[in-house]
């Protein structure tokens, strides 16, 4: 059944690929576009890599390894063990499956086609209806500059470093040329709700809303987002101890006080009840809900649960 209304979703890492999985059960193709972060694309081994892009196709085509929520099901890793043994760079671990997605999205780029484009081909190839687009047609790259002195490109800090290193601030090189695809501002301009899916802020969604083009058309539209924290904690990554290193408190009212003045209501999860109304007082509308998503059910059951809350605000 149609649900009426057009919802964009922002997304980055894991949990927003969850939810993007959700929302994708729930709607109709016409219903909902994701913009997915590309600000932790890499080139490595001479391959243009997409990671959240990738995690957000593979989760949506069921294709995701299960377990890292990254990268692919039934992956091998052939290929890496004789990088390994060649001593090549093996700290960024492509499967053999995964690889494929990287070498044939590397030589299209090559032959001039845009990252949307093959993005699009992609998702129809791996039988995914919903549109899926990249933030940006041209390269902006995640810094993190560490309190040690060191500017680490966001993979190194996050893969090689293993978010080990102490956060001063967070840099994205290019942002300025960013290319948002034509296709994902007009999805924005006709939605009725942007969606944050509970994706790190700093590195996930700010990449996404910083860009001028996208940031000036979600200003203008109803906010909603889920919080990627609860009881002050990342279900995975970094996320908390950011928002410590930054000089916040981790917790969801954090999340929501960093999107304050964009926000107009906020999902956490009902083990943090108690911030809602410290919330409410900002003039956010808030809702407790199970934000947990550990299977394919429970992405439904949340994107279902957030649809009908949305529903009640028209
Ligand atoms: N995450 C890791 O923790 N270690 C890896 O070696 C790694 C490799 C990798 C390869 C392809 C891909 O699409 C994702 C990969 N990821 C890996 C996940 C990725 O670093 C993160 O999920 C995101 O960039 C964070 O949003």
């Amino acid at each position: 059944m149609k649900y009426g209304k057009k919802i964009v979703a922002l997304a980055g890492g894991v949990g927003g690929a969850k939810l993007a999985d959700g929302l994708a059960q729930c709607l109709e193709p016409d219903e909902l576009a994701i913009i997915v972060n590309t600000g932790d694309d890499l080139e490595h081994l001479g391959l243009s890599i997409s990671p959240d892009l990738d995690t957000v196709c593979y989760t949506l085509a069921e294709l995701a390894n299960p377990d890292s929520g990254w990268g692919r099901d039934q992956e091998s890793w052939r290929t890496l063990e004789e990088i390994k043994k060649l001593q090549g760079p093996d700290w960024f671990a492509i499967g053999d499956l995964d690889l494929a997605t990287h070498l044939e999205r590397t030589r299209r780029l090559r032959e001039g086609q845009t990252l949307s484009e093959i993005t699009a081909h992609f998702c129809r190839r791996w039988g995914i209806h919903v549109p899926i687009f990249p933030m940006s047609d041209t390269p902006v790259r995640t810094y993190v500059h560490c309190q040690d002195g060191r500017c680490l490109a966001f993979q190194e800090y996050f893969v090689k470093y293993h978010f080990e290193p102490q956060i001063r601030s967070i840099e994205f090189e290019n942002m300025k040329n960013a290319v948002v695809p034509e296709k994902a501002l007009t999805a924005l301009k006709n939605a009725d709700f942007v969606l944050f899916c509970p994706s790190n802020p700093f590195v996930s969604i700010d990449p996404i809303i910083q860009i001028e083009a996208v940031g000036s058309i979600i200003a203008q539209k109803k906010v909603i987002a889920v919080s990627p924290l609860i009881g002050g904690e990342a279900l995975k990554g970094p996320a908390a101890k950011m928002f410590h290193e930054l000089g916040m408190k981790p917790g969801s009212s954090a999340v929501a006080d960093h999107y304050r003045a964009i926000l107009d209501l906020f999902v956490l999860d009902h083990k943090d009840e108690a911030q809602i109304a410290l919330i409410e007082g900002w003039g956010i509308i808030c809702k407790a809900l199970d934000i947990f998503m550990p299977d394919r059910p429970a992405r439904k059951r949340l994107a279902g649960q957030i649809l009908k809350i949305l529903d009640e605000q028209t």
